[in-house]
């Protein structure tokens, strides 16, 4: 029996308190539906299968460079932060799986803290390994890269941690491997551009020939940050060109935020489902760098657009169809719990919105090059405020129909402030 940290009598009582206007708001829509065609119980069922993950890195404060500053009751290790996860999932119902970063969330028992997180209703995703930060103790910094590092025993030092990543994530029950290397340089000429990635390509086969079968490897790409002049693996290209050299385990990862502002990344995410490398996603939003502010916060219609495009792909699957949906975001000035609930739910009306295009009445009009009629079958799904769908499906599902409302009554974080330590000044991301 799932423990969840916050209790089913006040998310109860308070979905009693909302549910008629509910009803009534869902059997409008299923109304306005039903007139274009389409059955809103068919949405429903589809958008309570969707889920996404949480970034265990994103259950505290970030920061940036310049400061973090941290809120009492924030979690200071891996076994508060599963808990504050468990809240999302209790009151949101669509984020059952937790991606956890090693070594931030290293633990002496893997086995236990999987059941650990199966009590409070978790499993885990994608792992993601951490070449971008030297430990205490570490035999070689990672200053100068890590699979693309010059240094062969750095290089080295950085296929063991991802295969050490692997072998904690098969403990665990992932079966996705998330590589993000920042590396790269900061002034021209500092390292050779090819040689650069020949090594990268050579350090990462290894790790791939460390996968289970039934495990994914997945190449997350970054035009910049932690260097400003060249990045190994910078754009899709060097992404998806890499995958297919090293194997069909092989997958690209969209982190939104990865990109130079304005970049067209719903056609990115059709031009990797098309060559069968589209593994997976980080969602977050943007207005200029890799500012990982909250999903649709910035540009929904974006984010919409990007699951229009997950809606052809899953209508044509290449090579299987089976994207890895993840949030990761740095919460500076938010509840991290409250932005995971509002980022979820923007994630989710995305996709029912997707649902919700006469793609019949799309494809007609690009076929007859009706740009209006085309256009307007996308907009028409855009405009639609499906929030009464996903709350039916939510509350259905035992979670709150006004997630925030529910989170704040509960007085969860000011419970927490009296349990946890509090969390020193510094900055960074965690
Ligand atoms: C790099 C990144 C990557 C993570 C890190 C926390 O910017 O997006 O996915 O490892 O953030
Ligand atoms: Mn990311």
């Amino acid at each position: 029996m799932t423990e969840f940290p916050i209790s089913s009598d006040l998310i109860g009582t308070r979905n009693h308190a909302h549910r008629e206007a509910l009803e009534d708001d869902y059997a409008a829509l299923g109304r306005k539906l039903a007139r274009a065609g389409i059955d809103i119980d068919t949405v429903k069922a589809k958008v309570a299968q969707f889920s996404v993950a949480v970034p265990s890195w994103g259950a505290g404060r970030g920061g940036t460079r310049f400061a973090k500053f941290p809120i009492p009751g924030e979690p200071t290790n891996i076994h508060e932060k599963l808990e504050d996860c468990a809240v999302i999932q209790q009151l949101g119902r669509t984020t059952p799986r937790v991606s956890p970063h090693f070594p931030w969330d290293k633990v002496s028992d893997y086995k236990a803290l999987r059941e650990e997180a199966a009590a409070l209703g978790l499993g885990f995703d994608a792992v993601n390994s951490n070449t971008f930060q030297d430990q205490p103790g570490q035999a070689h910094t990672y200053a100068n890269g890590s699979l693309a590092a010059q240094d062969a025993a750095t290089r080295a030092q950085a296929v063991e941690h991802n295969i050490e990543c692997i072998a904690i994530g098969r403990q665990l029950g992932s079966t996705d491997l998330t590589v993000w290397v920042g590396d790269g340089t900061n002034f021209p000429g500092q390292q050779d551009l090819g040689r650069s990635l020949d090594r990268y390509l050579e350090a990462a086969a290894q790790v791939y020939a460390a996968l289970p079968d039934d495990w994914r490897m997945l190449l997350e790409h970054k035009m910049f940050e932690p260097a400003f002049y060249s990045t190994v693996i910078s754009d899709w290209g060097s992404s998806i060109l890499a995958a297919q050299e090293l194997g069909p385990k092989a997958k690209c990862l969209v982190d939104l935020g990865h990109h130079a502002p304005n970049v067209n990344i719903e056609q990115i995410v059709a031009r990797l489902h098309r060559f069968g490398k589209l593994g997976g996603f980080h969602f977050n939003d943007s207005k200029y760098g890799d500012d990982d502010l909250d999903s649709g916060s910035i540009n929904p219609h974006q984010l919409f657009l990007v699951f229009n495009e997950l809606a052809e792909a899953e209508a044509n699957p290449r090579d299987g169809f089976n994207p890895s949906y993840m949030i990761d975001q740095s919460h500076n000035v938010t509840d991290p719990i409250e932005s995971m609930l509002s980022s979820a739910e923007t994630i989710a009306q995305c996709y029912a919105k997707a649902a919700l295009v006469d793609r019949a009445a799309l494809h007609e009009a690009q076929e007859a090059n009706d740009t209006m009629m085309a256009f307007q079958a996308l907009r028409r799904a855009y405009n639609t405020d499906v929030a009464p769908i996903l709350a039916m499906a939510r509350m259905e599902a035992g979670g709150a129909i006004d997630v925030l409302e529910a989170y704040r009554m509960s007085q969860y974080r000011p419970r927490k402030a009296q349990e946890r330590k509090a969390v020193g000044l510094g900055a960074g991301i965690v």
